[in-house]
Formats: C-alpha cells, structure tokens, sequence
C-alpha cells in the first residue's frame, strides 16, 4: 500500500508534523538525509501510519500519486539542493511542498522554475513551534490553487482549530503563504516587544513587584488584550527557581532568527512604514550591547521624573498601560496588514485579510482574542486604507488614545525607552496629520537639487529659482 504523504526532514518540525499526519489517518513516508535519524525516529517515535524510507528513491516509490512531498528542512541552500534530487525522481504534476521558514522571493523562484519542468510547488508558512506542529499548528499555503486542492484536506485536518474554524485557507499564488507567515513573524517581534515595554514600566516606573505583575497580566488576559502572549507572561512571573524569579535572573538580551529582519527589510523596499515592528526589532539589536548599555548608564546621566511627579495612583497607571499596551497592539497589527496590502499588488496575490486574521487565531504564537475583530472589521470594510480606520477599531483607537499619549509622556519624563509604544503613537499622529511637514523637504530638494516640487494652488511640476530670490 502506497503513502498519502511523504517528509522529508526529521527534525523537530518535520518529525512532528508527520506524527501528526499519522494521527490523522494518513499514511506518512518519513526519509532524512541522515538516515539513521528515520530509525531513530521509527525506535522512539514509530508510528502504525508510518512508512520508513532509506533513499530518496525509495521515498518517492512509497507514495501515491500525484506524489505529495513535504519538506521540512533547514531553510536556503538544503531546499534547493533536495529539489534537484527531487526532480529526475518524480513525475509531472507531483506536488513539492516546502513548509520549512522559507524567504518568500526563493519560493517565488522555485515555484517559476519547477513550473517549467510541469512540477507543482507550494511554499506553505507553517507556525507554532514543535507543540503546534505535534497537535495543531497555523498553516498559511501559498502556490498553485489547484495542487493545493489535493493537499487542502490533510491540511485542514491537522491544523489548529479556533472557533470550530480550520487555522488554514488558501492564501494566493506562489509565495504568498511564507509572506504572510514573514510578515506574522514581524507581528510576533511587536507584540512581544510590546508586552516587555508595558512590564518594564510596571515595574520599573510603578515598582510592582513579580507576584503583583503576575495578578495585572492574570486580570488582562480576560480581557481585549486576551491572547497566548499575554497568557505566558502572567505564567513567566510567578515561576521561581530556589526561591528566586526565574524572571529576574534572565540575562537581558534577546535573540532572534531572521525572519523580523526580512519583514522589516521588504517594508523598506516596498516603502511601507512598520515601525512598531521595527522598533521591536531594534530592541533586540539594543539588548545585545549590554557591556555598552551599562557604561551608557555611568556616563549619560538623566534627570528623571518618579511616578510621584505625575499626581497617578499606581492603579491609575495599571489602566493606561493596559489602554496604551491595547492601542499599540492594533497599530502594530495594521502596519502588518498595511504592508501585505501593499504586497499584494507587488507581487499579484488576491488575498482576503478576514480570512488570514481568522488563521493567526490558533496555533500560532500571535493568537489573540482581538483577531475575531480584525477578521470582522477586514469583513465589513473589506477595501478599507488601514485597519485603524475601520469603525471598530477607530472607536478602540479614540477612546484610548489620550491614555496612550499620557503614558508615553510618563515614560519619557521618566526615563524608560519605549520604544515600540512611542513608534505606535508616532504613527497613529502621522496618520492623523492632513498637513505634514513633506512641504519643507519637497523646498529643500528643489533648492539643491532642481527636484521640482508639485503645489497646492495649481496642476502641475515646478521648479523655483531659490539662489535668485535670496539675492532680491
Ligand atoms: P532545522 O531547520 O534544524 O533543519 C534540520 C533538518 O534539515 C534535518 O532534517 C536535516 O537533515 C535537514 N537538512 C539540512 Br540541515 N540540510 C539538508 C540537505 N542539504 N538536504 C536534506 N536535508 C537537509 O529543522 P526544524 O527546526 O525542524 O525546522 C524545519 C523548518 O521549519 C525550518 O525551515 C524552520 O525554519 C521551520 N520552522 C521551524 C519552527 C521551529 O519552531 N523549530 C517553527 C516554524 C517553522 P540532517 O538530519 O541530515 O542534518
């Protein structure tokens, strides 16, 4: 009997998505490069539904056709590499899927390439870590509308369910699906940086203590701000470890993997400004200068202001920081669905922004609560500039927006960077703002360099002879 699917890559990711798979009813074809790694995982993890295989030969004849392949490999060079062995192997109109983390652009050229050889391919975001992967992961499937359909069942099957719903859905063309898992990833750096600046000023600012921390964050997850986030944070600040916080103990710098690099790198060459998710980004190139950051305290000394100063009880100030934590989260998700709108004309995807705010709801580490109204604000107001401008969230907006102001006020005076929150802030009053400054940058470019600026009293392009001027 031949296997419904095959995986390639038994790492963490691959060997749990096919374990899934075989819990599901299919059979599941498992090969690795390292082939020893498919006895082991047979040894230790040996599924009824599995098909172990020791060649890449004998991976392919063990499945039934069209020939669905899952690879779920180390991101780059070894995808490429396995769809060149792949190719004199299969026949025309197999189906390659790539679910590893994969850059959107190598997915677009693989798709063109494996094209050309009447191979289909589909680059599949696939999010959750190796629990979503093991029980239920967000899957986000980019490619060939029909070469999805043969893989659209298995895939509905073992993705997380939210709301009784699939955390998957046909997304577009080509690389659309490992863009919107980018771009998601780009979310997850601004919600997390998000969450740290609002501990940061609790405790810093407030001078709340761990157990007090653990309560704030308890209260908010049954609230608009619930989500998987928020719920491990409130979990983190009540672990001790010989009777001290974990928490506390944690060296101070983040780490990270790429993919918020990639998504802030395409907003700048698409022109998009993300600058929640960038300054979330910065946050973490910052936490690795912790040798700088200490000298950085000796010398530049500040003059900053207590909670005191500002005439705000310390519940008061829980408030704006849920409220100003609250509005921040919105703007950072609309500057994510900003740049996808901008991408899908790019690019020529056909997305439906209802339908990807309903897959972020399971599965993946950005679940939260608040998508049901992303997904129904994208629905009523489907062709809508921003998400801040739908009326949900304008209202989410209007009615919090002083208290974020006053927060990032306090913050300032107070001496405690917040970034991510004063970019959100930034962006909202950019927004809001009908006159920008652009009429003096537009002056200075013609001045020195001839650029010619367009006015506000009449059509047309105009230079203006500045040098001249001066001398009258
Ligand atoms: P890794 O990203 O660590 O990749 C290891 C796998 O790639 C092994 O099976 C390895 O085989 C295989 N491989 C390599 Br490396 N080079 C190869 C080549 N030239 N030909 C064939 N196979 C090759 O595994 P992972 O952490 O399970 O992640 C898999 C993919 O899923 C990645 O793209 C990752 O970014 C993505 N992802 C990961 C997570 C997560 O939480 N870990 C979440 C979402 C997505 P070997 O055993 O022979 O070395």
């Amino acid at each position: 009997m031949k296997s419904n699917i095959g995986v390639i890559g038994l790492s963490v990711m691959g060997m749990n998505l096919a374990l899934n798979m075989a819990d599901n009813g299919y059979k599941v074809s498992i090969f690795n490069r390292t082939t020893s790694v498919v006895d082991k995982v047979m040894e230790e993890h040996g599924h009824e539904n599995f098909i172990p295989t020791h060649s890449l030969k004998e991976f392919v004849d063990s499945l039934e056709k069209p020939r669905r392949i899952f690879l779920m490999v180390k991101s780059g060079a070894p995808v490429d590499m396995l769809i060149e062995q792949l190719i004199p192997l299969v026949d025309k109109n197999d189906i390659i899927i790539d679910g590893g983390n994969s850059y959107f652009k190598d997915t677009i050229r693989r798709t063109k390439y494996l094209k050309e050889k009447e191979i289909n391919f589909l680059g599949v975001g696939i999010s959750g870590g190796e629990e979503g992967a093991r029980f239920g992961p967000a899957i986000m499937p980019g490619g060939d509308k029909e070469a999805y359909s043969y893989l659209a069942e298995i895939f509905e099957k073992i993705s997380a369910k939210a709301y009784g719903e699939a955390c998957c859905k046909y997304l577009s063309t080509d690389g659309a699906g490992h863009y919107v898992k980018m771009v998601h990833n780009g979310i997850e750096y601004a919600d997390m940086q998000l969450i740290a600046e609002a501990y940061t000023l609790l405790k810093r600012v407030a001078g709340f203590s761990n157990e007090e921390l653990h309560n704030i964050f308890e209260e908010w997850n049954n609230s608009e701000l619930e989500s998987y986030l928020i719920e491990i944070t409130s979990n983190i600040l009540k672990v001790k470890e010989d009777n001290k916080y974990l928490l506390d103990i944690i060296m101070d710098k983040a780490s990270q993997k790429g993919t918020g690099k990639w998504t802030n790198l395409e907003a700048i060459d698409l022109g998009v400004d993300i600058s929640v998710i960038t300054a979330a980004l910065n946050g973490r190139f910052m936490s690795n200068l912790k040798d700088e950051r200490i000298k950085g305290e000796r010398i530049i000394e500040a003059k900053v202001s207590k909670l005191e100063d500002f005439n705000i009880g310390r519940e008061e100030f829980v408030g704006l920081v849920k409220n100003a934590l609250y509005v921040s989260k919105i703007v950072s998700y609309a500057q994510g669905f900003k740049l996808l709108s901008v991408a899908e004309k790019e690019y020529g995807w056909d997305f439906n922004f209802s339908e990807i705010a309903k897959i972020f709801r399971g599965g993946c580490i950005i679940r939260a609560k608040f998508l049901n109204d992303i997904s129904d604000a994208f629905k009523e107001e489907e062709h809508i500039d921003n998400l801040m401008f739908t009326k949900f969230f304008a209202n989410e907006i209007n009615t919090r927006l002083t208290d974020l102001r006053e927060l990032v006020s306090i913050a300032v005076q107070s001496g405690v960077a917040v970034s991510a929150m004063t970019s959100a802030l930034e962006y909202i009053d950019t927004y809001r703002t009908s006159q920008s400054s652009a009429n003096m940058i537009q002056a200075q470019r013609d001045y020195f360099g001839a650029h010619t600026f367009e006015r506000t009293d009449k059509e047309g392009s105009y230079h203006f002879d500045w040098t001249a001027s001066e001398k009258n």
